[in-house]
């Protein structure tokens, strides 16, 4: 498929405004993964969604119009830890009552770090996805940064922690757009089986 438009849609802070129309492909993962930056690379944008280097930057779901057919969303990371107890956004409400209300929801990318084991958090996210039966693809972000003759025993790492065979994630990289096609055909098929 070819994402000819993407724009900015929407910011929703609270539970009841989600969007219960229409067809949504969203993006979960740890904070910093990369979700953020994987929206600009698949719609060829440099400042749609806005990334940062420092954690915890996304603390809404943001809506972006894609083809002005379907939407990407983008849902606030989790498992970012500041300093002092109080502080700790391990697990943001909002998303989880986007992924269990949400009725628009047709496929999840659930991004990991490809140089990190996935966290305990991580494996609860899927097993959350897999438990309510939500269609996803596991994305492992960031494979720019490892020597390309590591990146697939990273990936099987990975596969291994969160019990699925390696063939289940998709290796990416938002710098060089490796996976883009892979990701898009995904995309494509999710939207076609409504
Ligand atoms: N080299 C490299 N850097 C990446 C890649 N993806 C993301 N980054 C960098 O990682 C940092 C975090 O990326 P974001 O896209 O903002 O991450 P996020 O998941 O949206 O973060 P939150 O909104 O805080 O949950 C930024 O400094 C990005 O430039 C990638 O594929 N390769
Ligand atoms: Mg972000």
């Amino acid at each position: 498929m070819i994402i000819k438009s993407a724009k900015y849609l929407t910011s929703v802070v609270d539970s009841n405004n989600i969007l219960n129309d229409g067809i949504d492909i969203a993006f979960v993962g740890r904070s910093n993964v990369g979700k953020s930056s994987l929206i600009n690379s698949l719609t060829n944008q440099k400042k749609l969604c806005k990334t940062s280097s420092l954690p915890g930057r996304t603390r809404m779901i943001n809506y972006f119009l894609i083809n002005n057919s379907f939407r990407f969303v983008d849902l606030p990371g989790y498992g970012y830890a500041k300093a002092g107890k109080q502080n700790k956004v391990i697990w943001a409400n909002i998303m989880e009552d986007y992924l269990l209300k949400s009725n628009s929801i047709k496929h999840v990318f659930m991004l990991i770090d490809s140089r990190i084991e996935p966290t305990e958090l991580d494996i609860k996210m899927l097993n959350f996805l897999f438990y309510y039966q939500i269609p996803t693809t596991i994305v492992a972000t960031k494979t720019d940064k490892l020597p390309k003759s590591k990146i697939m025993s990273y990936i099987q790492k990975c596969a291994s922690r969160l019990s699925v065979g390696k063939d289940n994630i998709v290796p990416y990289s938002s710098e060089t757009h490796w996976g883009k096609d892979k990701l898009l055909g995904i995309i494509e098929n999710a939207i076609s089986n409504i």
